[in-house]
């Protein structure tokens, strides 16, 4: 058999498609600069999919795993210097500084397009250039944007092809038209001094240079799909959120969405899929997304949010069949692992896996590993990215092009004192203060200080692809468009006690809270007003069949201590006056109002 080479596609795979003469024009002079040895246009067919899977085998980009105990499965490796996504060098390149407000990195977009130009000339000369067209949504969703992604990575395609619908449907909805997002990609050397993830939102641009890391690289997640689309939905009249979505069937059959903003690796993925413990047998949730909600206004006067990805790329560390054991069934077939640790059978292995560890292994970077290693044997940033038709809990409504209606928004972080288990937001702007003032523990999702807590609002810190102020402003006059708002709620399953012990299960059992929540927005469950919001007193709050779990625990997770919430003031201050500019009036009354109330 001849090594495929993409120098010698069979059939029609790789050649011109129907793309319009502005996409061809486009390419066209990316090709004239970056000089790539030739161009590949990508179909998204099965066929396409599985010669540039034997390419990415034949180039060691990827290896196979074992295909009789897991099928479709394949693995890959970083650069060591490349393995999470880098806040430091993202911009967002807005005409003005203040446009991009202080949480975010600018440059004035000429200088920068033309440092990127200097970077990318010739930058793919003895390489393929793949044009990657896509759509982020479901086909015929009013809410779906089409991205094109031109990209020097194999890598990059395979895993595009998972997480976005992929292929010749992104043509057809693009038409003749202007309106699609242009995403450039470029590993170059792969050099930590040459990487930068830039945006310009107001050309619907990305272009992203020196990394091969899924969050820098894979454009339609978290540069399209939140950076630049909280930038569309603001001047358009939606929201692009960093929220999982869920759906909760209740024993009569009775369907409620939830979309839920956590930092990342606080659980989303996990919590996307959760499996109600055995007290809720008759209960049963299915997962429309696991990390990025769209959301617009309908004409009922609801809220209705599309999941934009179509895989999930997710932290492998800590999945189990305990922690996720739908997730563990979607990863089974058809999936890439990055960075994982490598068994001599051809599976994989990482923290927090169902079975030991493994007495020897190849650790993230290819070397020999044993339990007495000091490092570990998985990245803990490595991930697997599977399809979402893996999912046996994937509801079918995330193929709806209508979305769902969203009955409750969660905000939640990893949290060790402060913040309750559950609580509920007085109103809608009260709700916009409580995400406004989220903050969680660092986890190793960003190159920083693991463990730090950091404000991160909405989820959206490293996401928000214009001014944080301007972001909190679009949420509150979004109120004005909804006639029928979501309840807001704040979730936190990480407070622990003073030795150091979680206070709360977690898992599946924050199916209790869920059911608290579902109750609260269909008018079947009664609250308390606290200083801080709608609380569950402890006969409100279903604990059959959890065992050591009584009133003591349930007052002690619920805590409001106000020594903690004056120092958790101070704490939100410090974001406020980052913000103070353009900080909207209501989040210094919501402030005020919380301190009477303590
Ligand atoms: C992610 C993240 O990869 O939030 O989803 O970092
Ligand atoms: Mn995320």
């Amino acid at each position: 058999m001849n090594t495929p080479s993409l120098s010698q596609p069979p059939n029609e795979i790789g050649s011109h498609q129907p793309a319009s003469e502005i996409v061809r024009k486009w390419v066209a002079e990316t090709a004239a600069h970056t000089l790539p040895d030739r161009i590949f246009w990508c179909d998204g067919s099965e066929a396409e999919r599985k010669f540039l899977t034997e390419v990415a085998v034949a180039d060691g980009v990827l290896t196979p795993l074992n295909q009789e105990k897991m099928p479709g499965c394949y693995f890959a490796r970083s650069n060591p210097n490349d393995v999470a996504r880098v806040e430091q060098f993202t911009f967002i390149c807005t005409p003005t500084e203040e446009d991009a407000g202080p949480t975010n990195n600018w440059a004035p977009p000429a200088e920068m397009y033309e440092k990127l130009r200097g970077l990318l000339a010739g930058a793919m000369k003895g390489r393929t250039m793949f044009v990657v067209p896509y759509l982020m949504g479901p086909k015929g969703s009013p809410l779906t944007k089409v991205g094109v992604e031109i990209t020097d990575s194999i890598y990059v395609v395979l895993n595009m092809r998972i997480m976005s619908r992929m292929g010749l449907d992104a043509w057809a909805q693009l038409g003749e038209s202007d309106d699609f997002n242009r995403g450039t990609h470029s590993t170059l050397d792969c050099n930590p001094d040459r990487r930068f993830i830039v945006h310009f939102p107001q050309d619907n641009t990305i272009i992203s240079v020196g990394s091969g890391y899924g969050g820098n690289v894979l454009l339609g997640k978290k540069c399209l799909a939140l950076r630049i689309g909280s930038y569309l939905g603001r001047t358009q009249g939606w929201m692009a959120e960093h929220m999982l979505l869920l759906c909760v069937e209740s024993p009569q059959g009775e369907k409620t969405y939830v979309a839920a903003a956590f930092p990342s690796a606080c659980g989303k993925t996990n919590f996307a899929m959760l499996v109600p413990p055995a007290a809720y047998q008759d209960w049963k949730i299915t997962t429309v997304g696991d990390d990025i909600a769209w959301m617009k206004p309908g004409a009922d006067g609801r809220l209705y949010a599309i999941n934009p990805e179509a895989g999930y790329f997710g932290v492998a560390p800590g999945t189990n069949r305990k922690s996720n054991p739908n997730a563990m069934t979607s990863i089974a077939r058809d999936t890439i692992f990055t960075n994982v640790a490598l068994k001599p059978d051809g599976t994989v292995w990482w923290e927090g896996h169902d079975d030991p560890p493994p007495p020897e292994c190849l650790d993230w970077r290819g070397q020999k590993w044993t339990p007495d290693s000091k490092e570990k044997a998985a990245h803990p940033n490595s991930r697997f990215t599977a399809p979402m038709a893996n999912n046996p809990v994937l509801a079918p409504e995330a193929n709806d092009p209508n979305g769902v209606p969203v009955s409750a928004i969660i905000f939640g972080g990893r949290r060790a004192t402060t913040m309750p288990l559950v609580v509920q937001a007085f109103n809608w702007s009260h709700g916009v203060y409580l995400g406004a003032t989220m903050g969680s523990e660092m986890t190793a999702a960003a190159a920083g200080t693991v463990g730090q807590v950091r404000r991160d609002p909405m989820a959206m810190l490293p996401f928000c692809g214009y001014n944080m102020s301007l972001y909190f402003r679009h949420w509150l006059s979004m109120r004005k468009q909804i006639k029928n708002p979501p309840l807001i709620f704040s979730v936190n399953w990480f407070r622990k006690d003073k030795d150091g012990n979680f206070l709360w299960p977690g898992f599946g059992e924050n199916m209790r809270v869920l059911e608290w929540i579902v109750n609260r927005c269909n008018g079947n469950a009664r609250a308390h007003e606290s200083a801080i919001g709608w609380m569950p007193s402890f006969k409100d709050f279903n604990v059959e069949g959890l065992k050591g779990f009584g009133e003591k625990e349930f007052d002690e997770v619920e805590k409001i201590d106000r020594e903690e919430w004056y120092r958790e003031l101070l704490q939100q201050d410090e974001l406020f006056f980052k913000l103070y500019e353009r900080l909207p009036k209501e989040m210094v009354f919501q402030r005020e109002l919380l301190v009477s109330r303590l």
